[in-house]
């Protein structure tokens, strides 16, 4: 049977048979030392190739091993590289501090690596991930990943093509560094390597990221970025059609093309070479296209007879990498037939040695020692962190003979543009970019002259996509940058959301906490902006952030709160290597007055970095407002202007409120909401969220959690979009509905369990 699988209990190892592997053997009794096989090649040195195909057969080895473990019960992961093991000569062509972001089916890679690198036994990181054991060196025990922080493998998901957008951030922050002349992970020479499936190349993220390293090259922008197709002619079950990615990818503007038969080492060797080389000297991406393969169908699970035919299956299974390489070292006469063999089955016995021995491995065993990694030490992160050595000379550079400190009252985008002035100016690895960022200065302006001041190496307009947007970033912040990317729009993080969520806050995750992502994510949002844009210029859903572990998410409100709450995310990236994503309420940009028109107290002084009272918001502290004792709003963003506004009014009838402004999302100041929930008794949420999945939700579930009995009511915005025009007005929330709600609500009876006295913080506005 075709593809069959049979367990056979040998003398002395455990082993699984597969019909490739029987092949393998079958195969190599019909050679002889003498078959005229191929024409003699030019291979390079016979050591080379003995220890290229030591790589190869240690990926095949791997694979079997790794259904011998699921048949004991001890292996979650059974995808393998049989097939595709030519790609170890991409592993040769490049430096093993090329930083790598590899495909699930690169064992030969991951392997060619780990060899180059003295005390790395890549068998042994392979065979402890596919068991879940702790002293896996990449994840610890949380996924079956090619990674290694020494080894330079970043440890990639399984959401494929994710990982593209990364490898071109990290191909631009190679040569970015440079040119800055700043500290990067990587050396200033290096090639950033990616590899992928053919099926994954029609991913609309796959499809980005190329055209954005393609975009990028052909304006003359240096990206030494060697993108390497896996093509074995399938995606699971899905074929893709032939000669579809050469069509696609051999006459791509700004991207050189190289193909090779990655069943045929040498050649694999030569071309890749040629490829790395090539990448290595123009500083501009490639796309090696290696034709292989699939051997022991997609997975373990997987059979292949459903959807495949029995001749098909064979096909591949004659051009195996592995006989291709064996016979070429029988043809050359560096080794008989039987001493092929003879290896082939030392190294069975070394995997499955190690198999037998990790399968004893313990595995995480505690809640706490699997999220360990997402828990970011930003409690470390204080006033010291955020003001550091503020270089005055680096900021007056900047900012001329007029510091912020000394500007008088500013706007929230005012704020916000002179706290990434001042980041800019105090950590030369940071780089402000985005749509329209740069020249524009922003759909708002708070971007507004940072590219004079700065320079466009540092702030400048990248292409017209989200992915690749967030994957910039991904790609300098794992590289020792720190970049600050703005979404221009809340509305169009959707598209790109798996960036942050899948791709972004996985990798320390994965990594068990030696890769981080130290940036910070603007994004522009809420709604209230007097029917203007539509639902897409007024989202007012923040949902899809809120459940991601071990992001920050802060969303200031005020001036100060900005750009202070901005030094607190950039000191705890730098710092902790934390992801902060940083809301900002477009309505509230350039609003000046709070009560009345003139007023002026929408706007606040700029602290000065060493102002250590002022310029520092730790994380997760809220801020109260009025020191009422009658009830208590919880609120944050536009909530906290349209809540001041009618605590105002309350207490001009007698109503007496504080209210509490969240300001961090995440993680939501728990302290702050129960503290002043017992001073007042009664708590009315103002959320200008959505009703379903808003943040009123996580607010409630807190005093739940902690026990507060008291009235509680919330008001949010619909679950809705946004209309244009007036309509708006009647999904969001409103003063109106805040002022009933509260009014309503204080006529209840309070919890009895109220606490006497004022908050702690408190400021009077
Ligand atoms: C975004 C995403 N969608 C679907 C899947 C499920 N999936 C896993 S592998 C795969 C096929 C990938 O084929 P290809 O890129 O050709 O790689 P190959 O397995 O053939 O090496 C699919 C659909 C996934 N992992 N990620
Ligand atoms: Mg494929």
């Amino acid at each position: 049977m075709l593809n069959g699988m049979g367990q056979t209990t040998g003398t002395d190892q455990p082993r699984v048979r597969d019909v490739v592997d029987t092949h393998f053997i079958e195969s190599m009794g019909r050679l002889s030392s003498t078959t005229d096989i191929s024409a003699p090649v030019d291979v390079r040195d016979a050591e080379q190739l003995l220890r290229l195909f030591d790589a190869q057969l240690g990926s095949r080895h791997l694979d079997l091993a790794a259904r011998w473990l699921q048949t004991r019960g001890r292996g979650y992961y059974t995808i393998g590289s049989s097939g595709h093991e030519g790609n170890v000569a991409v592993a040769e062509a490049l430096r093993p501090t090329d930083p790598a972001l590899l495909h699930y089916r690169s064992g030969g890679f991951y392997l060619g690596r780990a060899s180059q690198v003295p005390g790395h036994d890549g068998l042994r990181d392979v065979l402890l991930g596919i068991v879940a054991a702790v002293d896996e060196p990449m994840t610890g025990g949380r996924h079956k990943v090619f990674g290694n922080h020494e080894l330079a493998v970043l440890p990639q998901t399984s959401t494929i093509s994710s990982h593209l957008p990364r490898a071109v951030g990290v191909a631009f922050a190679i040569a970015r560094a440079k040119k800055l002349g700043v500290a990067s992970k990587w050396p200033n020479d290096a090639v950033a390597v990616c590899s992928f499936g053919d099926a994954s190349v029609n991913h609309s993220t796959a499809v980005g990221a190329i055209n954005a390293a393609a975009q990028g090259s052909f304006q003359g922008l240096p990206l030494p970025l060697l993108l390497v197709c896996e093509d074995n002619g399938i995606g699971i079950s899905t074929r893709t059609p032939k000669g579809w990615v050469a069509a696609n990818y051999s006459r791509r503007a700004g991207l050189k093309y190289f193909v090779a038969n990655g069943c045929d080492l040498p050649e694999a060797l030569e071309v890749s070479q040629t490829a790395a080389d090539w990448v290595r000297r123009n500083r501009a991406p490639a796309f090696l296209h290696l034709d292989t393969v699939r051997l022991m169908g997609h997975a373990g699970s997987d059979v292949e007879a459903a959807y495949r035919l029995p001749k098909d299956i064979e096909s591949e299974m004659v051009r195996d990498p592995i006989l291709g390489t064996a016979r070429l070292l029988v043809d050359q006469e560096i080794l008989t037939p039987a001493e092929v063999v003879q290896l082939y089955e030392d190294k069975r016995a070394e995997v499955m040695a190690i198999a037998a021995e990790v399968l004893h491995h313990p595995q995480l065993a505690s809640a706490a020692a699997v999220a360990a990694p997402l828990q970011f030490d930003v409690n470390g992160v204080g006033p010291r962190q955020v003001a550091g050595n503020a270089d005055a000379s680096g900021r007056s550079e900047l900012f001329g003979t007029t510091l912020p400190e000394d500007e008088g009252p500013l706007t929230l985008a005012q704020a916000i543009n002179r706290s990434l002035a001042d980041t800019l100016a105090r950590h030369p690895e940071a780089m402000v970019f985005g749509e329209d960022v740069a020249r524009k200065g922003g759909v708002y302006g708070v971007t507004r002259g940072l590219q004079r001041k700065a320079g466009p190496a540092r702030v400048f307009d990248t292409v017209l996509d989200e992915q690749t947007v967030l994957g910039l970033a991904l790609g300098n912040a794992v590289s020792g940058l720190l970049p600050i990317p703005e979404i221009q729009y809340l509305a169009y993080l959707h598209n790109a959301e798996d960036q942050i969520r899948g791709e972004g806050a996985t990798l320390p995750f994965f990594s068990n906490g030696q890769y981080t992502n130290p940036m910070v994510v603007r994004v522009a949002g809420y709604g209230y902006q007097k029917g203007f844009g539509g639902h897409f210029h007024n989202d007012n859903s923040v949902a899809v952030l809120r459940d991601i572990p071990g992001i920050v998410i802060a969303s200031p409100a005020r001036p100060d709160d900005a750009a202070a709450m901005m030094r607190t995310c950039v000191a705890a990236a730098k710092t902790a290597g934390q992801m902060s994503v940083f809301l900002e309420p477009i309505a509230r940009y350039h609003t000046k007055d709070l009560y009345a028109d003139g007023d002026g107290r929408w706007c606040a002084p700029y602290a000065a970095p060493t102002d250590w009272a002022n310029a520092h918001v730790p994380i997760g502290h809220g801020r109260t407002y009025r020191d009422g004792d009658d009830l208590t709003i919880v609120t944050f963003a536009n909530g906290l202007f349209l809540s001041l506004r009618v605590a105002a009014r309350l207490a001009e009838s007698g109503v007496r409120c504080r209210v509490l402004d969240l300001r961090w999302l995440a993680p939501l100041p728990v302290e702050d909401i129960l503290r002043e929930a017992a001073a007042t008794g009664r708590v009315l949420v103002v959320d200008e969220t959505r009703r379903t999945g808003g943040v009123s939700e996580g607010v409630l579930a807190a005093l739940v959690d902690h026990g507060f009995t008291g009235p509680t009511a919330r008001v949010t915005s619909s679950d809705s979009f946004v209309p244009l025009g007036d309509a708006s007005a009647v999904v969001m929330v409103s003063e109106d509905d805040i002022e009933q709600a509260a009014r309503s609500l204080v006529t209840t009876r309070r919890s009895p369990a109220v606490r006497d006295g004022v908050a702690q913080e408190s400021a009077d506005i």
